[in-house]
C-alpha cells in the first residue's frame, strides 16, 4: 500500500551476515533508550546477530560524527588485527568498539545479549562495519544550541559516509518539544518508533553498499 510518510515498501534485505554498529548519545536517555530498542528490534527482524550488532555511545550528539567515525575506524583496525592472527587491540579500539550502551540499566533494553568484541566469540564477525546508525535526540531550547549542533551534527554524518564509503543511518530526531520526541520514538504506544526504520535503512544499505543492482 503506499504511504505519504515514511521509507516505504522495500523488499526484505536479509542482514544475517551484516556487521552493524551504533553509536548513540546519552543526552535524552529515555528517548534514545525507545530509539535503540527500535532500531535492535528490526535489525533482528532482518537477520543481523546480536553477536554482530555493536553499540557505543558519546556524551551528546554533537559528538556523534566523531564517534561514527572512530568506530568505523576502529573496525577496520580490529578487523586487519584479526586477519592477520594478532590478538592486541589499541586502548582506543577497545573504547569505541565497546559492546554496552552506557545507559543506566534501567534505560538500557534488558533482552540485548551484549555483543563480545570478536577476540571473544567464535560467531561474531571480525570484519568493518558494513553499516553504522547514529542516534540521538535534540530538542529545542531557548537558544541558538539546537541549530547550531543540528547543522553540524548532519554535515558531519554526512562527510564520514561519503569519505568512508560505509552507509551512516542518519538517526537523529531534531524536535521542537519532548513530545515530539516521545510520539517518534513510538512511546506509550504513541506515534511511531524511527528507529524501527533506522535498522532496516542500515540492512538495506549494507547489503548494497556490497553491489549495487
Ligand atoms: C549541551 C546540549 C544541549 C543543550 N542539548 C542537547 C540535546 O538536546 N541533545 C543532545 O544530544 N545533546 C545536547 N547537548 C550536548 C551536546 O551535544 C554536547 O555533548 C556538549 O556540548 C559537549 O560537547
Amino acid at each position: 500500500m503506499a504511504s505519504l510518510k515514511g521509507p516505504g515498501a522495500a523488499r526484505a534485505y536479509d542482514g544475517s551476515d551484516l556487521r552493524i554498529g551504533i553509536i548513540h548519545a546519552r543526552w535524552n536517555s529515555t528517548l534514545i533508550s525507545a530509539l535503540l530498542d527500535g532500531t535492535k528490534k528490526s535489525l533482528r527482524a532482518a537477520g543481523v546477530r546480536d553477536e554482530n550488532i555493536v553499540v557505543s555511545s558519546v556524551p551528546g550528539s554533537w559528538e556523534l560524527p566523531f564517534g561514527v567515525q572512530r568506530m568505523y575506524a576502529s573496525s577496520q583496525v580490529q578487523s586487519a588485527h584479526s586477519s592477520t592472527g594478532g590478538a592486541l587491540l589499541t586502548s582506543a579500539t577497545d573504547l569505541l568498539t565497546s559492546s554496552t550502551t552506557d545507559l543506566p540499566s534501567n534505560l538500557s533494553s534488558s533482552s540485548t545479549k551484549p555483543a563480545p568484541s570478536s577476540s571473544t566469540s567464535a560467531s561474531a564477525s571480525t570484519a568493518p562495519f558494513d553499516a553504522l546508525i547514529a542516534i540521538g535526540v535534540l530538542i529545542k531550547g531557548e537558544t541558538m544550541h539546537f541549530e547550531y549542533i543540528a547543522d553540524a551534527v548532519s554535515q558531519g554524518l554526512m562527510r564520514v559516509q561519503l569519505d568512508s564509503g560505509v552507509p551512516v543511518v542518519f538517526g537523529l530526531l531534531t524536535v521542537l518539544t519532548e513530545e515530539q520526541g516521545m510520539a517518534r520514538a513510538g512511546i506509550e504506544g504513541r506515534g511511531h518508533n524511527h528507529g524501527e526504520d533506522w535498522g532496516s535503512a542500515a540492512v538495506e544499505l549494507g547489503v548494497k553498499r556490497r553491489g549495487w543492482g
